[in-house]
């Protein structure tokens, strides 16, 4: 079992050209430094998602990790389930980060399975689930495909089951989103990214993960038939929600 990421250098050189973001081979090695040191917040949401998980995964049930890239929230909804007979569905597109997610995950044959799945999340069915993490995952799928999603999980959701939905977002008013970002940059400086890797990471992701309005969440996540959605944590511009099937 492999415990540590290599450290991020994946934009540290300079490029003529930056093509878009992909998570491939060279991101899933590093990917666990990336996160931590790019994502304001990242642990404690990962962390306090397996809190989520004893209060309110339910016996017998689903648990979806959707977008679990090395399987992290998945293992922290394993360390948080109290209940019996619960399986977790930890799914991913790309098949650099499962095969990464596979190596690292530690043997515990006596806690709730997490079967690894390889799919596009935007295809899938859900069924018989009473927790669904979206962490940091529908930033990337394409704008036209994210409401039909969230009407499927909220199908797929036992009545009292519960999506997390963790985004980084955008701010209609200019100066605050002008300042969440500097604040936003001041964080990746401080984790030791120049501005140069900050730059060409952020080209690399333009067209690549489009963030929305935490208003535009809350409409979408009302649409989809939620009953309510309440922000539990922020950092900047990186924000986790808590939705409610009723
Ligand atoms: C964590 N939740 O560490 N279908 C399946 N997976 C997808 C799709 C798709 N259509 N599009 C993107 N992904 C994780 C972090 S990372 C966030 C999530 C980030 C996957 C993609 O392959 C990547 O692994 C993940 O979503 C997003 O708790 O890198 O900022």
């Amino acid at each position: 079992m492999k415990q540590d990421s290599e450290q991020d250098r994946v934009y540290a050189d300079p490029r003529n050209r930056v093509d878009e973001f992909v998570f491939d081979q060279q991101v899933a090695r590093v990917f666990t430094d990336m996160i931590g040191r790019s994502v304001p917040g990242y642990d404690s949401v990962i962390n306090l998602s397996s809190v989520l998980a004893a209060q309110y995964v339910q016996p017998d049930s689903l648990c979806y990790d959707l977008g679990c890239s090395l399987g992290a929230t998945a293992q922290a909804l394993r360390h948080g389930i109290r209940v019996p007979g619960c399986r977790i569905l930890a799914v991913d597109n790309s098949p650099a980060m499962l095969e990464q997610a596979v190596e690292r995950l530690p043997a515990a044959a006596d806690r709730t399975p997490i079967d690894f799945i390889c799919a596009d999340i935007a295809e899938m069915a859900f069924d018989n689930a009473s927790l669904v993490t979206l962490n940091f995952t529908l930033q990337f799928i394409p704008l036209a495909q994210r409401s039909a999603l969230l009407s499927r999980i909220h199908a797929g959701l036992r009545p009292g089951g519960i999506l997390i939905l963790s985004e980084k977002i955008r701010f209609d008013d200019p100066e605050e989103e002008a300042l969440q970002i500097e604040m936003h940059h001041a964080f990746k400086r401080a984790n030791g990214y120049n501005d140069l890797e900050i730059s060409q990471k952020r080209s690399a992701l333009e067209n690549v993960l489009i963030p929305e309005t935490l208003k535009q969440h809350r409409n979408r996540l009302q649409q989809a038939g939620f009953r309510r959605a309440d922000l539990w944590f922020q950092c900047f511009n990186f924000v986790s929600l808590v939705a409610r099937k009723g």
